[in-house]
């Protein structure tokens, strides 16, 4: 028998996927009456509907339990507490009423489940981009009201970019409670998606962060960052790719600038590696990868890299024993699994 010491830090896992029933049924019929024009949507949930591979039905159980078995996984990985984001593409494939009520109901099962086990739980809320003044409300009513701790957006709301001042009020709105948005990733939009689909580069192995890179930097050359300057963003999956481009970024998006080549890129009041240091925090989900976290610590700070784990998609118990392992300091690895959410999040 080994006696292993209590652990020095807290495992907080900060991307952590759920659903209700009553999601999951509306995604189903979605799938059986063909009713929205998403190539993604079908690629990523269609193995739901039909199959009953061994993982879909585990995944589909899974992904819906907010009690003894989402508990009992956790125990079994050593995660002590879970930020809970509805599932991608949550709400956003809905019709606007449809999806501003069903955020609205959503997040109040959220709270409920939170308050059941306070410590095990935390939540972002869902919101519907396609009503932007009903989901920059809903945000407000979610922080306020429920103790939810931001809000998670799955990349493009068909076919939309945040980008768009139409959507602004939601970042006004976030900004002023002074929590974070999760932009969390989609499959490439309609516009995009068909050279993915035939080698199945769509979802997580790739298009995802096609997709939500490419909406983390449209945000950044609209210029959202000098209105609302304090607004934070985290991405996922250790930023989507992004962290690697940031010196071409700049140098190239000097040139853009200097060309007057579009409307769409003016010039901004820093380069946008700044606002990639500045305003955004990054997470590890799906990247239990020792090399990148480390190389994205270096760039962007100790204090933005937080851990998670994917659940239930990427629910790998060794990859915690791997995290616990990576070459950091006392200090640093508290910050990564612990304080710097528990900072970001006002957990
Ligand atoms: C998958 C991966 C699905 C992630 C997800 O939500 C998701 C997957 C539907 O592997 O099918 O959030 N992920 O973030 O890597
Ligand atoms: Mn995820």
């Amino acid at each position: 028998m080994t006696i292993t010491a209590p652990r020095a830090y807290k495992r907080i896992a900060t991307e952590e996927g759920w659903a209700t029933p009553e999601m999951m049924k509306m995604y189903v019929k979605i799938l059986e009456t063909k009713s929205i024009n998403d190539p993604g949507f079908y690629s990523l949930w269609g193995f739901f509907g039909q199959s009953q591979a061994p993982r879909a039905l585990d995944l589909f159980n899974r992904i819906q339990d907010m009690g003894e078995r989402r508990l009992a996984d956790m125990d079994a990985a050593g995660i002590d507490m879970q930020l809970l984001l509805l599932t991608s593409p949550g709400v956003q494939v809905f019709d606007a009423p449809t999806a501003t009520a069903l955020a609205i109901s959503t997040n109040d099962q959220l709270a409920a489940t939170i308050a059941k086990h306070p410590t095990r739980f935390a939540g972002l809320a869902a919101v519907a981009p396609q009503a932007p003044q009903a989901a920059a409300r809903e945000l407000e009513r979610a922080v306020q009201q429920l103790g939810l701790k931001g809000a998670v957006i799955n990349s493009h709301t068909q076919g939309e970019y945040l980008d768009d001042e139409k959507f602004w009020d939601i970042f006004a709105a976030a900004e002023a409670l002074d929590v974070p948005i999760y932009i969390h990733p989609n499959t490439p939009s309609p516009q995009m998606i068909e050279p993915f689909l035939s080698r199945c580069l769509d979802a997580a192995i790739y298009g995802f962060a096609a997709e939500t890179g490419l909406h983390a930097l449209r945000l950044i050359l609209s210029g959202v960052f000098d209105r609302f300057p304090k607004l934070k963003i985290v991405l996922g999956h250790l930023g989507e790719g992004l962290p690697y481009w940031l010196y071409r970024i700049d140098f190239m998006h000097a040139g853009i600038v200097r060309s007057n080549r579009s409307d769409g890129v003016k010039a901004l009041k820093r380069k946008p590696s700044d606002y990639l240091r500045e305003n955004f925090y990054y997470t590890n989900s799906g990247m239990a990868w020792e090399p990148p976290i480390t190389y994205v610590q270096k760039l962007m700070g100790h204090d933005r890299v937080m851990y998670a784990m994917d659940y239930p998609y990427q629910y790998v118990a060794e990859e915690v024993t791997a995290m616990d392992n990576l070459p950091l300091s006392d200090e640093h690895k508290k910050m990564f699994f612990q304080t710097n959410a528990e900072m970001i999040f006002k957990l």
